[in-house]
């Protein structure tokens, strides 16, 4: 999969792909990242991509011109990718969209720094809106990382372990219940009895039972009923 991102901090993105797990996506060659610095597309003197806001108000809004010129400059020769401008507007990141994000060959974001981004850019080379969740950043470069985080680990090969990606959490509805390793006993406290009883049924209704008391106590909204019928058939 390849994906574009379009931003004014293109440096942002370098410890977080360089590192872990997306590094090995990017290594295999299951991931292709590109960071496309936008403001090589300024055609002012002094490299500027943005301006105040028509109107007034606070802040600096960044300018049409670079970041359209930009993504279509960078645009497939066949195919068409979904552009997605990450926003605190947008709809909100969650699994199932990682999943559906994680099929496509390829994928263009642009993030928007400052108060946001010309309207007519987005009009123009945006197809969708996605915030990461309901506070405020300072810009979409970090929701560019979360959602390429996101991504990268679904790709085929790059977890080694295809079952852990089986999101026991997303895809059972329910959070994850507690693990343990050795020792059998840390700082007085003991493993419970029953992971180390080697009886399976006994431990599978042991974790269901500590996966719905930590699911009621953290996200009790993930135990309403027509959750429940969706995410939990069985
Ligand atoms: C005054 C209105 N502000 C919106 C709450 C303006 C504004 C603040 C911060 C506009 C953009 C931003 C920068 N944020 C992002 O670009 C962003 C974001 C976010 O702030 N929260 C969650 N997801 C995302 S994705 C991109």
């Amino acid at each position: 999969m390849t994906i574009k991102i379009f931003t004014l901090f293109p440096e942002m993105f370098s410890s977080v792909f360089s590192a872990s797990i997306i590094k090995r996506a990017i290594d295999d060659g299951a991931l292709n990242i590109q960071m496309i610095d936008i403001r090589a597309y300024s055609k002012d003197k002094h490299a500027c991509a943005d301006d105040y806001p028509f109107g007034g108000g606070a802040g600096m809004v960044m300018l049409a011109q670079p970041i359209v010129d930009a993504v279509l400059h960078h645009m497939p020769e066949s195919g068409k990718p979904r552009r997605i401008y990450l926003s605190p507007r947008g709809r909100r990141l969650d699994q199932r969209i990682v999943e559906e994000f994680a099929a496509e060959d390829e994928l263009m974001l642009l993030c928007g720094h400052y108060e946001g981004v010309d309207q007519r850019a987005i009009d123009l080379v945006a197809d969708e809106e996605l915030s990461i969740g309901d506070y405020v950043l300072t810009g979409g470069e970090l929701g560019a990382m979360v959602l390429v985080d996101a991504v990268a680990r679904l790709m085929p090969g790059v977890l080694g372990n295809e079952e852990s990606k089986r999101d026991e959490s997303f895809s059972s509805g329910l959070l994850e219940y507690p693990q343990y390793t050795r020792p059998r006993e840390f700082m007085g406290i003991e493993v419970p009895e029953v992971l180390l009883s080697g009886h399976h049924a006994n431990i599978e209704k042991w974790r269901r039972q500590k996966a719905l008391e930590v699911t009621q106590r953290n996200r009790p909204d993930l135990l309403e009923e027509d959750r429940s019928l969706r995410l939990r058939p069985e």
